[in-house]
């Protein structure tokens, strides 16, 4: 292996080799661990330690970086203490989770490091969106971020790529080819021969880098980052490595020819180092000693720490309490000043108003720079606040709202609009797997609001009309917004933007030009969890929201003789369950109208819920009234006969006639 050409400090080249040496020996003592059923999974990074210990020295410890299974250098370069380590590996209270998720899934803002999630690709756009504020704050930083050969296959990779490069962000993107991707090679997951050559299609720098020469990838990776933290611009960095080991401890390598594995034993990294090393007098055997009795005895003392650590006992208050952050709702009240406006004008303002207050938050979506968004909402923003916070986006969902993560890491906010609720699905993954689990996972918050303008009556058919909020309410570690007024409208936006937990706010596109309301001027705030009663009676309770709540309100309207309660839920998550009870405990009967299909929607929770707790007091059976089980239709006639709208108003009857 060739040393000579880089020009390394000797005690740097020291220094890279103590810090190769760590998680060497780490491993070595987790196999042994493993194998007597101390620990459980391991994904082992012996042979590819050079790749992680390079990348993080040359980087500066107030940079991020997003490792994998395979980067224990990474935290180990980063000096975080072992027993920490080992007791996340454990499952234990002073682990990074406190039980609640495995292996290297975890953060920590403390030694800036952010975990991965299982689904490898997402973490790739997070560090555009932690890059991104770093470039907005005009900090000069670089963030790294790590993905095997095989994730580079997900959409996740293309789309943050994609957008690290459209927006010029710092973002390091190391792939480390190891040649397999669990069991399938190299060329069974993409075509071309290099991933490097990935580069040029994204208008992107790319270098290959031996990945095994720790000199290399130390030299080359401090080179780029002293010019990328002053001239902005994505990096992709292909290390060529090999997988030692089983892509996890129990599956093996039986797939794996010997020659290859033989061929890249002779490439071990740390070997090779030490040769090196010893062959420039620059290390000698009892220097070697010495360094290894020191970290023998730091695994051995943190292991005994772990070890001696008692098993969590399971809390379940504790657990429930911490699937969101805390958040003290504070009522601000507007002065007397109204104006009549749409629903759409009233998230226009509250949006523009929440701009003002907050100087970190950034919007993105599709076309919502100059051309205002599809539905115009942020016409005119780019005049007013510039267009690094209001950002067209590529048509990347995923990577969208993976940066918006990133973004709210790095001490920002973000509203996303995503231009049609349905396109949500596009962005499923990050939504459900990071926005919606990291607080609960490592305590850290998901400070983003994503917009939904969604609903049918618009004849749009089955991609632009779907009411799709029951993917996201049966979620937990999301609140779920959907406003039926314009007052609403302006003040849960307001909150769902000061709330630093991860919102999905629905707006109705059938109601934003149809539903006018007299609306304060002035920036106010409404609490979410809140259902507010419009109308009061004591012959059934009718619960809803959305343009349900519109379709209730003009079936009244008709039937003057009915007397219901009808309450409109404002919020699904959190949900004001009480506000239901004591409604159903007035009038003995309820009817839940939702616009989305029925099976599966929230109108069946409420029902279940309903029956569990106010069974006594119900004069009738609960029902719930939704639209047809198919996709909602495009042609019109076909779209009113799937809506629950046609037949709502003979169930009522058909329940208060009970
Ligand atoms: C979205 C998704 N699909 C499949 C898997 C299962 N899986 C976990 S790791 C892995 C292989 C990853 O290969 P690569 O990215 O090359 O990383 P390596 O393990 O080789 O370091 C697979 C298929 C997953 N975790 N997430």
């Amino acid at each position: 292996m060739n040393y000579t050409d880089f020009s390394v400090a000797e005690d740097v080249k020291l220094k890279l080799y103590n810090s190769m040496l760590k998680p060497r020996m780490i491993e070595e003592k987790m196999l042994i661990l493993l194998r007597q059923g101390k620990i459980s999974k391991w994904f082992s990074g012996i042979g590819q330690e050079a790749i992680s210990i390079g990348v993080t020295t040359a980087l500066d410890s107030d940079e991020y970086i997003l490792p994998m299974h395979r980067n224990l250098g990474v935290f180990t370069t980063r000096e975080i203490p072992l027993f920490r380590l080992f007791a996340q590996w454990q499952g234990k209270a002073s682990g990074f989770t406190q039980g609640r998720d495995r292996s290297f899934h975890f953060g920590t803002q403390d030694f800036k490091i952010v975990g991965m999630i299982s689904h490898l690709g997402p973490q790739l756009g997070v560090a555009d969106g932690i890059a991104l504020a770093h470039k907005l704050k005009k900090e000069n930083k670089v963030t790294a971020v790590f993905t095997g050969e095989g994730a580079t296959s997900e959409g996740d990779f293309h789309e943050a790529l994609n957008v690290a490069s459209v927006w010029d962000l710092p973002v390091l993107f190391c792939v480390e080819n190891n040649g397999y991707g669990l069991s399938t090679p190299t060329n069974e997951q993409f075509k071309c021969e290099h991933i490097a050559d990935k580069g040029v299609g994204y208008g992107m720098e790319s270098h290959i880098v031996d990945g095994n020469n720790i000199l290399e990838v130390y030299s080359k990776v401090s080179q780029l980052v002293r010019d990328m933290r002053i001239n902005p611009r994505p990096v992709l960095l292909e290390f060529k490595t090999f997988r030692m080991r089983g892509h996890e401890e129990a599956s093996g390598t039986k797939y794996v020819p010997q020659d290859l594995l033989d061929m890249w034993g002779e490439k071990d990294p740390l070997e090779n180092f030490t040769k090196y090393l010893l062959d420039e007098n620059l290390l000698s055997e009892e220097v070697i000693e010495n360094y290894k009795a020191e970290i023998q005895a730091e695994i051995d003392d943190n292991l005994k720490i772990a070890f001696n650590e008692d098993s969590i006992v399971p809390n379940e208050s504790k657990e429930l309490s911490e699937v969101y952050q805390n958040f003290e709702y504070k009522d601000i009240t507007p002065n007397k000043e109204t104006k009549s406006i749409r629903l759409i004008d009233a998230i226009s303002d509250g949006l523009r108003a929440s701009m003002k207050r907050f100087d970190n938050l950034v919007i993105m979506g599709q076309d919502v720079a100059e051309y205002g968004g599809v539905f115009k909402i942020t016409d005119g923003f780019v005049e007013d606040f510039g267009k690094d916070r209001v950002r067209n986006t590529p048509i990347c969902e995923s990577a969208i709202v993976a940066a918006a993560m990133g973004l709210s890491i790095n001490g920002m906010k973000a509203v996303m609009e995503m231009q049609f609720a349905d396109f949500a699905s596009s962005g499923f993954n990050p939504i459900v797997n990071y926005l919606a689990k990291s607080f609960y996972r490592w305590g850290e918050k998901a400070d983003v609001v994503i917009r939904m303008p969604c609903g049918g009556g618009v004849a749009a058919g089955p991609f632009h009309s779907q009411t799709n909020e029951a993917w996201f309410t049966k979620t937990p570690g999301l609140k779920v917004v959907y406003p039926a007024f314009p007052y609403d409208a302006k003040g849960l936006l307001a909150t769902a933007i000061e709330d630093p937990n991860p919102v999905m706010f629905f707006e109705h596109k059938g109601l934003y030009r149809s539903i006018y309301q007299e609306v304060p001027v002035d920036y106010y705030s409404l609490p979410l969890g809140k259902a507010s009663l419009l109308s009061q009676g004591d012959q059934i309770t009718i619960v809803t929201y959305g343009a349900g709540v519109h379709w209730a309100l003009d079936t009244l309207e008709k039937n003057k003789g009915i007397s219901a309660d009808l309450l409109d839920l404002r919020t699904l998550q959190p949900l004001d369950i009480t506000a239901i009870y004591d409604s159903v405990k007035k009038t003995g009967k309820l009817i839940i109208l939702q616009e989305d299909s029925l099976f599966g929607g929230i109108a069946s929770d409420i029902s279940a819920l309903v029956m569990e707790n106010c069974f006594e007091h119900l004069d009738g059976p609960v029902k719930r009234v939704g639209s047809l089980e198919t996709p909602i239709p495009f042609n019109a006639q076909l779209e009113q006969q799937y809506l629950a709208k046609s037949r709502f108003e003979s169930a009522l009857r058909e329940l208060i006639d009970y």
